[in-house]
């Protein structure tokens, strides 16, 4: 299967089938990277993980042999295989460098990773799948509590994030300037979880208006859950 819209364009790499990504239409994690290599134009092989069906074939031993963490994404390009989505993507910047997701200074690249880390590391892992089911099927908590964890951890942390990049200051429609970087990668994925699970944004009006600036480009559109071939 070869992810939609992220043909070859001029002077694009040709998909050599090298590249694969292990993904979830619905994965933030995987979304993130799907984003990535729409953005520098990479083609790739798109291999589903159900996270739901058959118990959640990450769990499977067979996937674990790609990711012993039991988690998506994982990305294998010439036979190795890489894991955790901002390593990745910094792997993706580095060895195809036309189309950069990270600044020039090493300041602007560490405000970037910044904004990239707090969504990877404050925001998402506390609220992902396996916490979730943690807190239902072992600590039997009840469905309102466990969306009670949910909003808590998700608005405090995007309303964090906005202030963060309000402070930062910069122009552009994006997170950090005039292009996307890492951190609009990490963004917009983390904003279409706090939708799905009905979480209040009106206090994060500088991030809306950058997830609005990301859903005109083609390489998010294609990214986007609903474009994925997996998506049910
Ligand atoms: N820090 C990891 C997070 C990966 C992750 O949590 N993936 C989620 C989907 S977004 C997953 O596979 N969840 C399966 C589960 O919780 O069982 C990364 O950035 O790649």
């Amino acid at each position: 299967m070869t992810a939609p819209g992220t043909a070859a364009g001029p002077g694009t790499p040709a998909h050599d089938g090298s590249r694969s990504l292990y993904t979830y239409f619905r994965s933030s994690a995987a979304y993130r990277v799907r984003i990535a290599l729409g953005l520098k134009g990479l083609d790739y092989e798109a291999i589903p993980v159900h996270l739901l069906k058959d118990g959640g074939q990450q769990l499977s031993p067979a996937y674990r042999e790609v990711n012993p963490f039991g988690l998506v994404p994982a990305y294998a390009e010439d036979g190795r295989t890489l894991t955790q989505s901002l390593a990745i993507i910094e792997y993706l910047d580095e060895r195809y460098p036309e189309v950069p997701l990270l600044p020039g200074s090493a300041w602007e690249r560490a405000q970037v990773r910044q904004l990239a880390l707090a969504v990877a590391c404050e925001i998402h892992p506390i609220n992902n799948l396996r916490v979730l089911k943690y807190l239902s099927q072992t600590l039997e908590l009840p469905e309102t509590a466990k969306q009670q964890w949910l909003h808590h951890w998700m608005q405090s942390g995007l309303e964090s994030l906005e202030e963060t990049v309000v402070r930062m200051g910069q122009g552009g429609d994006f997170c950090a300037g005039s292009a996307p970087t890492l951190a609009d990668c990490c963004l917009v994925p983390q904003l279409f979880n706090a939708r799905r699970f009905g979480v209040d944004l009106t206090r994060c009006p500088r991030l809306l208006a950058i997830d609005q600036a990301c859903a005109a480009r083609p390489a998010f559109q294609s990214a986007h859950p609903d474009a994925q071939p997996d998506a049910a």
